[in-house]
């Protein structure tokens, strides 16, 4: 939901979240099994990765979203994780500059369809680098981590941006996570679920932290999507901590994206 002039309609005072109304996905495409992947569990089953994607759209029309579903991308086996190409902030989207060269063209190829959404755009420059998987918004606050993929001249810019809307940005140096939101989510209010380097991380000392459970660190990237969370299944520690909070939780099957280093926030721009 954007900014409409006047009146933001992003922030639900009663809740604390952000309110999304929309949603971009694009579904894998037939070179899904070449893509960039550090997981080691093996090639995914592009069928089941597709059913699973169905799976995914309907948890998000579950949640009220309308989706758009673009067209998948046979050169560009990662173009599925839509989330790593742009930020979507309630001013505007940012276009981002991803930081595996393999990547980089699948920024210029979503633009024409954040363009017949959004108002405003605009683009992280060379040299900077910029992956929206490390990019956590918690309502007008956003956290930047630098990673493999993002550097301090991407998130500089973002912060740039942000700062001439009335939004801020901070920095979080990364030591071994692939993105910042593989480590941290946040479902709402005063509340974070994290895992790992980042459950301890100074950032994050005056949040109400939720771990992930033993085990259980890939459900540490989970989606709250207006009234819901989404998360991956298969985590059930970690499904009954969210639950004990008071969230509700939708979980959907994602071992096909796990399998490439993609989690629930990866395949979806929310906005
Ligand atoms: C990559 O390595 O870029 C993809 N295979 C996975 C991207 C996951 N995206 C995300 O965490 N936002």
């Amino acid at each position: 939901v954007f900014n409409t002039g006047r009146q933001t309609r992003f922030a639900n005072p009663e809740q604390d979240i952000a309110m999304f109304s929309q949603a971009l996905v694009r579904p894998p495409g037939p070179s899904f099994a070449h893509g960039l992947t550090a997981a080691g569990l093996g090639r995914p089953d592009l069928e089941k990765a597709r059913a699973q994607h169905r799976g995914y759209v309907a948890a998000l029309e579950q949640c009220g979203l309308k989706v758009t579903t673009l067209k998948p991308l046979a050169d560009y086996p990662d173009a599925t994780f839509v989330e790593d190409t742009a930020v979507m902030t309630r001013d505007g989207a940012v276009i981002s500059r991803p930081g595996a060269p393999t990547r980089r063209v699948e920024a210029a190829l979503i633009r024409p369809a954040i363009e017949k959404v959004c108002p405003d755009i605009h683009a992280i420059a060379a040299p900077g680098r910029l992956d929206g998987g490390d990019v956590l918004a918690v309502g007008n606050r956003y956290y930047i981590g630098l990673s493999k993929r993002t550097n301090a001249e991407g998130a500089a810019q973002l912060i740039r941006y942000l700062r001439r809307r009335g939004a801020d940005g901070s920095a979080i140096g990364l030591k071994g996570l692939l993105h910042l939101k593989t480590g941290v989510s946040w479902l709402g209010g005063n509340t974070l679920l994290t895992t790992g380097e980042l459950t301890d991380c100074k950032a994050f000392a005056g949040y109400e932290r939720i771990t992930a459970a033993p085990g259980e660190s890939y459900a540490a990237n989970v989606i709250r999507v207006n009234a819901h969370v989404i998360m991956p299944g298969g985590h059930p520690r970690t499904r009954k901590k969210i639950e004990a909070a008071g969230y509700s939780v939708i979980a959907v099957d994602v071992t096909e994206f796990q399998k490439m280093d993609g989690g629930v926030s990866c395949l979806s721009l929310r906005f």
